[in-house]
């Protein structure tokens, strides 16, 4: 073969990898600039291994691994909490807040009163020689896959493809290759913002090892780069490997810490990355590209969703232009590119043994991230989840499911050291040490509903696919948690029903008995947990033969007290109370509207609560439209229960911005702004366009959830559209189609 022979074959074999998705589509996220900043970095991900990727001269992959935390095993209870119980409960019934606030903090608190940090692993930093142009970068959402296309000064191509392989979730893998035979040339080097931590290079390999400051975890993260070619050459020098002459260099990325659960640090974090690297050794790179492509389809590909409207004018410009022009286009193919990129990120971040989608997911660059990059259990990690059973991705769910389970475990001693109650506890945090005492302070952290809310994951999931093993195993968990309850709710002196205190609604307006929120959820959790019972068999006859059962002891107070909890209040201008006494300020903007958790994600007040129905609606109206990044994920999804599609879109288009100042919108990569990036936001997003299209909360007469087909379609999406694959609860599986807002196609079967 000539010269130019050589380069038509290699050109039409790489014709593939360099032809471009030909249009800006639904499950396409690309740019032709380089990263401004680390929110147009794109993310890729398998639950245990994260990465933002920025292509470019200086190509750097910023990568975590799920169990790299700040601290080690720990039980934040607070020995001798108890004894202070009983005043700050008289003080705050007493209206005393400041004083129950002072005695909380010194007396009532986790120690310590922090919990510990997500923290990033290294950086995989990759210099091209020739320093040569960007063209392109894509994130393909449907392959998964990171694309990047540059050019050296010759008009020469080079290739990049990052991914991280949904069947071997330890690695990132990357790819360099050259249109031309020998053009890759390049310095490979791996780094890590730890303190002391150290890089070594041998061979083709890359070998890094560091430690979290404060005798914490250590880790290590291995590269194996393979080069290539005839030419082909990789010299391992000063701590970094040089390629050159490669028609391509193939490189695994492999990281492991001695954090092996919430309660375990052991094991050898080099040992662990050098098995994972003997394990894929005979494995091809693209046998493994092929691997991830099948695994992380068989989730992605469950649901279709195609949505029409709005001008397509600026569907074709690289994606933050898009964003830019969503307002003017209003483009309904936008939305659908938002819905599927959540759906992306749910799959990326939660999944294959690792820990559940924290604040940021499972994509971190900093030592010392906005809230630890941690979990918010008083609405954020909740809304994580929120669009996991409806868009068919509850395997997605199983580390919270796991988490939940810990969380019982050392909920168990929160509750008996802090409350003297049996059962389980989690506050409004925690972290990957499972804390779950009160932390922060007591106008946040002194909310003890965090496990109950929690809990109702698990019966969501048996509502949605009727797997009763997975309820049978999940039972305890949930009966611990109202467990919880049946010890540790208090008679109110005035009303006479049964509250928490002392607690908050979350975050807004400080120390109180009884807000709407807690008893929205224990109602729930009580009515959950006795429906569970019936289904498994545990009531009925058992009690009578077996009264000292403690399954039917608990379960007997949670019936008693099921009709002794505080009901809901209508205040002064007809709005749904947030707290017993009639305080709500209809000024009042707040970014939590926590009362309205029994419209969504509750289902306790529904079109057929028609009085309750119309006073949320009026506490929705007064709250407005602009929030927090996550507070308009879950306007929309309350809007949509509203049955108000046009404001559900109203608000999303309030999201569908660029993010500016201290407002609620899109980075550039459309990770959601809370501002700062906080991830919550694009779940609650697809969670939200799935509750406008389909609902199954509500119940006939016999008890059965009814299926409810386009319940808030909005008007600019009426004209045309479908999808595919969505689940509602009773385990069906929902396919629809419409035309000028009318359904002209439905299925809805059993998988
Ligand atoms: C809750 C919210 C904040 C933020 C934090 C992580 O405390 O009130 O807005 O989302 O979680």
């Amino acid at each position: 073969m000539n010269n130019s022979t050589c380069l038509r074959a290699a050109a039409f074999a790489a014709a593939a990898f360099f032809a471009f998705a030909a249009f800006a589509g639904e499950h396409l996220i690309w740019s032709d600039q380089p990263s401004r900043d680390w929110t147009h970095m794109y993310p890729v991900g398998n639950g245990v291994m994260g990465a933002m990727v920025d292509a470019a001269a200086n190509t750097r992959i910023q990568f975590n691994h799920t169990r790299l935390w700040s601290g080690r095993p720990h039980d934040y209870a607070h020995p001798g909490a108890f004894e202070a119980l009983g005043e700050i409960r008289r003080l705050t019934f007493d209206g005393r807040k400041s004083e129950a606030r002072q005695l909380a903090n010194q007396r009532f608190f986790g120690e310590p009163v922090r919990q510990q940090r997500f923290v990033p692993c290294g950086d995989l930093n990759i210099r091209l020689a020739g320093e040569p142009t960007l063209l392109r970068r894509e994130l393909r959402l449907d392959e998964a896959r990171h694309i990047a296309v540059l050019a050296m000064s010759d008009g020469t191509r080079i290739g990049e493809e990052t991914f991280a392989p949904y069947s071997e979730p330890d690695f990132i893998f990357h790819r360099i290759s050259s249109e031309r035979k020998g053009a890759v040339a390049c310095e490979i080097g791996l780094s890590s913002p730890h303190g002391g931590s150290s890089c070594t290079a041998e061979g083709n390999v890359l070998s890094l090892r560091g430690k979290v400051q404060h005798d914490g975890v250590s880790f290590a993260a291995r590269l194996v780069a393979d080069v290539r070619g005839n030419g082909a050459r990789c010299e391992a020098r000063d701590g970094k490997l040089f390629v050159s002459g490669a028609d391509s260099v193939e490189m695994r990325l492999t990281a492991a810490t001695d954090m092996k659960s919430w309660k375990e640090i052991s094991g050898d974090p080099a040992a662990d990355c050098e098995a994972a690297l003997r394990r894929v050794a005979s494995k091809g790179f693209s046998a493994v590209r092929d691997a991830h492509r099948k695994a992380f389809g068989s989730l992605y590909g469950r649901v279709a969703l195609d949505l029409e409207g709005g001008s397509d004018a600026a569907r074709a410009l690289r994606t933050e232009d898009r964003l830019a022009h969503q307002s003017e286009t209003r483009d309904a193919k936008f939305a659908a590119l938002m819905f599927n990129f959540g759906r992306y990120l749910l799959i990326s971040s939660s999944g294959n043994g690792g820990e559940p989608a924290n604040l940021q997911g499972i994509w971190n660059d900093r030592m010392f991230p906005p809230w630890d990059s941690k979990y918010t259990c008083n609405i954020n990690v909740e809304m994580n989840y929120w669009p996991a059973e409806v868009t068919a991705l509850g395997d997605c769910a199983a580390p919270l499911f796991k988490a939940v389970g810990e969380l019982a475990e050392s909920g168990a001693r929160t509750a008996k050291v802090h409350y003297g109650a049996g059962g389980w506890v989690v506050h409004h945090n925690f972290d990957g040490w499972r804390g779950t005492a009160p932390v922060d302070g007591a106008d946040w952290g002194l909310w003890p509903t965090g496990g109950a809310w929690l809990s109702l994951h698990l019966w969501e999931h048996w509502l949605y696919t009727g797997d009763m093993a997975f309820l049978k195993s999940s039972f305890p968990v949930m009966l611990g948690a109202a467990q919880f309850f049946t010890d540790a709710l208090v008679r109110h002196p005035r009303t006479g029903n049964l509250v928490t205190c002392p607690s908050l609604s979350p975050e807004h307006g400080g120390l109180v008995a009884g807000p709407a929120m807690d008893t929205q959820i224990v109602r729930a959790l009580y009515m959950a947990v006795l429906e569970g019972a019936k289904e498994l068999g545990y009531v009925g006859q058992d009690s009578e033969k077996n009264p000292d059962n403690p399954v039917n002891h608990v379960l007997r107070k949670v019936s008693a007290q099921l009709l002794q909890l505080e009901p809901e209040h209508i205040g002064r201008w007809g709005q749904l109370q947030e707290w017993i006494d009639d305080v709500d300020d209809e000024r009042d903007r707040h970014r939590h509207f926590s009362h309205l958790w029994a419209v969504y994600p509750g289902s306790e007040i529904t079109p057929d609560t028609p009085t309750l129905f119309e006073a949320a609606r009026k506490s929705m109206v007064s709250r407005g439209d602009e929030a927090t990044g996550w507070s308009m994920g879950w306007k929309i999804n309350a809007w949509a229960r509203f049955r108000d599609g046009d404001h559900a879109l109203a608000i999303m288009s309030n999201l569908f911005r660029p993010q500016e100042g201290d407002k609620g919108g899109l980075y550039d990569n459309l990770f959601d702004a809370h501002p700062p990036f906080q991830i919550d936001g694009n779940f609650g997003v697809t969670a939200g366009i799935a509750e406008m299209l389909l609902q199954s909360h509500r119940r006939d007469e016999k008890g059965e959830y009814v299926i409810d087909l386009l319940p808030a379609l909005p008007k600019e999406w009426a004209a045309e559209g479908s999808f595919k694959g969505f689940r509602a609860r009773g385990g069906y599986v929902v396919d629809c189609a419409w035309k000028n807002g009318k359904v002209t196609h439905k299925r809805i079967r059993k998988p």
